[in-house]
């Protein structure tokens, strides 16, 4: 029998490496196992697709590239100019960006990158505007202790970790929270949602420079026109992290009030969530920051990795195809349909359910902690992360929730029916699992919990996980 590309392609790449270290080619192999067997609902993963996974196995990985697009510090970038610049010009058609930056590694760098352009874009000084020459070096140690002086204490409003927001907008186990002087905008108490009245509050009363919108826990859209508007009325920057929620942009399920693209002076995401693509960040923005967000390399990132932003080209050219927006609603309809199977079977969501990928449920209701949760669903072969509701009173650690997403089960091609089915293994798992005397632990009875793992195995058999790749 002949195999088709794909098969042979990954074959012979484990053949190579097996040659060298087995035990890295088995762990390739059976990473692939894992995932095809449980049932991945963590909202910030996704499958990407074969195409984009091959691109990142090869040469470019050698080559070094500091600088941009034509100008940069090694001599023979020629290809990775052009893979760069493919990037850089589908991410533009693709969100109606006038300028992308293909290079940060992740979403924390592409964040820093935007901190760094917005900093050197607002502030006056003159230590900065030295910094800004290609010479970073010529900067005496003076410089850089006025540097510091002048930068420091910035103000940015960002949302309330609890609320959703995302360590990177200012919190303190992150750089950004040694940067930025954070105050946080949190949700309604009542609805969970955002309030934007609140918003306009903290704004005049903080006066930041950095007006922050953007979550990795928040179930709802968010209406960036009015939040531009409040950046707009304190003279802020306004800056939106769309790392979770670019994949429904992509897609046009979020348009208008609900696209940050056009409404941001700048926009962060990471690639490889619901965007589908390799693991990685990007920034877009308009002319007037786009020199100081070119400086991110050698500023704040190391050298751009240019087999990952192949990568990012053939993603983005794979998320220009029509068939990408029928994916997007499709992950939406999905989360919507498994908010409501778990609604009806009397689980808590904060905010009652979700209008993006990503549902969180309150487990206190079953007298959980997220942390007991979460792994009582692990030992059923569902696959999700603990994470904090608001005004959570277990902490960070903890926790009282669970995050749940639909990306990568759209992406194998599960849907409403298979998301109610998913909703009844939720719910049995954590109607069954009692706490134990800890808030780690607890009590499942592993009959069940096997039981509930074959059921999701066989939920997932009508929906194989890349049907063309056959290592066997
Ligand atoms: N770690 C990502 C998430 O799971 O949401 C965000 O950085």
């Amino acid at each position: 029998m002949s195999l088709n590309a794909e098969s042979t392609a990954f074959r012979s790449a484990l053949e190579v490496i097996r040659a060298v270290e087995p035990r890295v080619a088995d762990a390739i192999g059976a990473e692939l196992a894992d995932q095809r067997e449980s049932l991945k609902l963590i909202a910030s993963e996704n499958y990407a697709s074969p195409a984009t996974l091959l691109a990142m196995g090869n040469w470019f990985s050698d080559k070094y590239a500091e600088g941009t697009v034509g100008r940069r510090f090694y001599a023979g970038c020629q290809n990775v100019d052009t893979v760069e610049a493919l990037a850089a010009e589908h991410a533009k058609e693709l969100f109606g960006a006038a300028h992308a930056y293909v290079q940060p590694h992740s979403g924390i760098d592409a964040n820093l990158v935007a901190f760094w352009a917005i900093l050197a874009d607002r502030v006056e000084s003159p230590a900065l505007k030295k910094a800004q020459v290609r010479q970073v070096n010529d900067l005496t140690e003076a410089d850089w202790f006025a540097l510091r002086r002048e930068l420091g204490n910035q103000r940015m409003l960002g949302m309330s970790l609890d609320a959703g927001g995302h360590l990177t907008h200012g919190f303190r186990p992150n750089i950004s929270g040694k940067m930025f002087d954070q105050r946080s905008y949190g949700t309604d108490p009542a609805t969970g949602l955002i309030d934007y009245d609140r918003v306009a509050e903290a704004a005049r009363e903080f006066k930041p420079l950095i007006l922050v919108a953007g979550y990795s826990a928040y179930p709802r859209k968010v209406n960036f026109r009015i939040m531009r508007e409040i950046a707009d009325s304190v003279g802020a920057t306004f800056m939106v992290d769309m790392a979770h929620f670019a994949g429904l942009v992509a897609g046009k399920v979020f348009t208008g009030d609900f696209d940050p693209v056009p409404h941001a002076h700048i926009v962060t995401t990471t690639t490889h969530k619901s965007l589908r693509g390799p693991r990685g960040g990007m920034v877009l923005c308009g002319p007037e920051l786009a020199d100081q967000v070119d400086r991110g390399c050698p500023m704040v990132l190391g050298g751009p990795l240019p087999h990952v932003m192949a990568a990012k080209a053939v993603a983005l050219a794979e998320a220009r195809r029509p068939d990408f927006a029928d994916y997007a609603q499709r992950i939406v309809d999905n989360a919507q349909a498994l908010a409501e199977g778990l609604v009806r079977r009397g689980t808590k969501l904060v905010t009652g359910g979700t209008d993006n990928h990503l549902v969180l449920l309150d487990v206190s209701g079953y007298g959980l902690t997220g942390r007991q949760a979460e792994q009582a669903l692990l030992d059923s072969g569902i696959v999700t992360n603990r994470n904090a509701v608001p005004q959570d009173p277990n902490g960070a650690w903890y926790t009282s929730g669970i995050r749940i997403g639909t990306p990568a089960l759209t992406t194998r091609g599960l849907g409403v029916a298979e998301m109610d089915a998913t909703a009844e293994l939720i719910h049995t798992v954590l109607t069954q699992t009692t706490p134990g005397e800890s808030k780690a632990k607890y009590v499942l009875d592993p009959a069940l919990a096997d039981k509930i793992s074959k059921q999701a195995t066989e939920l997932l058999t009508g929906f194989p996980l890349y049907p063309a790749v056959n290592l066997a």
